[in-house]
């Protein structure tokens, strides 16, 4: 029996790394039977047959795992996202952190095609990243023409699993492609996209940069508060945790309470109120979800 790692899942097969190279193998069919789908990150045992094809037989617990994309023990999500084209959205970045937090991994914010932007808009950029660096967040701005700024990115990815989020089109294979020009990754050309662009990410892989590994993954559509209650978005900011303790009420959600720390936070400016009125749009989503069941 042999142990190594899926780094690549498609049309069927688990594409099992280790020492030895690369196995392609199946899932046996007791996974099925189980409801058990091996993902992308996932430890396995294995058994082959010859030196290229296997089965895999067993999946070792994972650390966390994510269904879109599907993918176990990543340590870290890289947030991509593009100054221009498409435009920067505070919002849906605040929506895939809320996603990411909520999923209890490390998330970090790359801010990428920087060289479309003017002077000024630029200054914006970067007092918004310091924003997001003054909630906790490690934040690196790109582009792929500046070889500085992509190496900036390096660093971060060293011994760790990534996995790169964001729309189809901020540039995340990109950046891969800068970051290791041999691998020749399909970059898409947003203005030709017709519907499902056909050069876009469509499997799940996870590609060694450095002694990292990064998984490149096909963008995101609608990301919705399902399955989510409104006590654990309001967990999801983190800039509200060292007042939720002073609310008046346990389970305060911060919007029509009395004497709640996080308003009077925000009305001191100590809380962005830009991140505050995300918080209330998403807050509104999950209480007319709950409505209309
Ligand atoms: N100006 C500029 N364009 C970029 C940059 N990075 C990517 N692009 C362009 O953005 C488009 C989408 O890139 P792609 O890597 O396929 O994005 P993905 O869908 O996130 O993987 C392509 O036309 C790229 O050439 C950048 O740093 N600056
Ligand atoms: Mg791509
Ligand atoms: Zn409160």
């Amino acid at each position: 029996m042999a142990e190594g790692r899926i780094v690549k899942a498609l049309s069927g097969f688990y594409y099992v790394k280790n020492e030895s190279g690369i196995f392609q193998c199946r899932g046996r069919g007791v996974f099925r039977k189980q409801k058990l789908t091996p993902l992308v990150g996932d430890y396995v045992e294995f058994a082959a047959d010859n030196h290229k094809e296997g089965y895999v037989t067993v999946l070792k617990e994972r650390k966390n795992e994510l269904k879109r994309p599907p993918i176990s023990n990543v340590d870290q999500a890289i947030l991509v996202f593009s100054a221009r084209e498409p435009d920067f959205s505070a919002q849906l970045l605040d929506r895939l952190l809320v996603h990411v937090e909520a999923s209890g991994i490390d998330a970090m914010i790359c801010i990428s095609k920087m060289d479309l932007l003017t002077e000024e808009e630029r200054k914006s950029l970067e007092d918004m990243g310091q924003m997001y660096r003054d909630l906790g967040y490690e934040v690196v701005h790109t582009s792929v023409y500046v070889d500085e700024m992509i190496q900036s990115l390096r660093p971060y990815l060293e011994g760790k699993v990534s996995l790169f989020a964001g729309q189809s089109g901020v540039g995340k294979s990109s950046l891969l492609n800068a970051l290791r020009p041999e691998l020749d990754l399909q970059v898409g050309d947003v203005s030709k996209h017709l519907g499902r662009g056909k050069h876009t990410t469509r499997h799940v892989e996870l590609i060694p940069v450095n002694s990292g590994l990064v998984a490149d993954t096909p963008g995101f559509s609608a990301l919705d508060f399902e399955n989510m209650t409104e006590v654990e978005l309001s967990h999801c900011f983190p800039e509200f945790l060292m007042y939720v303790d002073d609310c008046k009420f346990r389970g305060c959600l911060h919007v029509n309470e009395p004497k709640c720390a996080v308003k009077t936070a925000l009305e001191a400016g100590e809380i962005s109120q830009l991140r505050y009125n995300h918080y209330v749009r998403f807050l509104s989503e999950i209480q007319n979800q709950k409505r209309r069941y």
